[in-house]
């Protein structure tokens, strides 16, 4: 086992057993002229965590842990993208139309793809997403179950969206979850310090937090 240095108290993992969950670390987010700057954002924040991330993803593969990307995506009929969705915000350029990384968050375009620092690997899975939440319309709990994944080291954009929703779904369905939140952003950075606090509180009620380098330390030390 693998404990990690974590709040609200120590976060302890098999490597055989755990994931690295990357939420939707896309263009469209993390790119001018993506879905995340059409909506008003600055995106510049979120740029901030990529070298984490990357790090973070080469300690899964070097230590055994599975890697798994989720792309919020939607197919170029948006069959899988209730109205709503695509209603909300009233945006001149929103999901589906033709913006300057082509088709807004739809599948195929390069506004969906994931960043050029955060490709997936061969090994690596990929789940679509049509929504915030990762499980939800998705088999992400199947193929963790599948894998005997029970523990989920969690990191990407952002913190109080797809990466909350995400956590709370997988909290709710029996995962222990630890947020690497120096490998998670926002577009709002006193929304992720305050969704850090969200999560530890009440003796983590919905996971555990700690820095990259809390996990980094435990994974070498489980290897001295
Ligand atoms: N807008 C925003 O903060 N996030 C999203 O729409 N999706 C994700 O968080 N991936």
């Amino acid at each position: 086992m693998i404990t990690v240095n974590a709040r609200p108290y120590p976060f302890s993992f098999d490597p055989a057993h755990t994931a690295v969950l990357m939420i939707d670390m896309q263009r469209d987010f993390l790119e001018p002229g993506g879905f995340g700057a059409l909506l008003g954002n600055d995106v510049r924040p979120l740029a901030r965590i990529v070298p984490a991330c990357h790090t973070l993803l080469a300690l899964a593969r070097h230590h055994g842990l599975a890697v798994i990307h989720t792309q919020e995506a939607h197919d170029p009929l948006l069959a899988d993208c209730p109205p709503a969705k695509k209603a909300r915000g009233r945006l001149a350029c929103g999901i589906g139309d033709p913006g300057p990384l082509g088709r807004v968050l739809v599948a195929g375009e390069p506004g969906a793809d994931f960043i050029s620092a955060l490709q997936p690997e061969p090994g690596d899975i990929v789940v679509r997403k049509p929504g915030k939440g990762a499980f939800h319309a998705t088999a992400l709990d199947n193929i963790l179950r599948h894998r005997g994944i029970r523990h989920l080291l969690v990191g990407g954009v952002t913190t109080e969206v797809c990466v909350q929703s995400t956590l709370r779904e997988a909290n709710d369905r029996g995962y222990d979850c630890l947020l690497v939140h120096d490998c998670a952003a926002s577009y709002f950075p006193h929304f992720h310090d305050t969704v850090v606090e969200m999560v530890v509180a009440q003796g983590g009620i919905v996971g555990w937090a700690a820095p990259l380098s809390a996990v980094q330390a435990a994974l070498e030390e489980s290897h001295a």
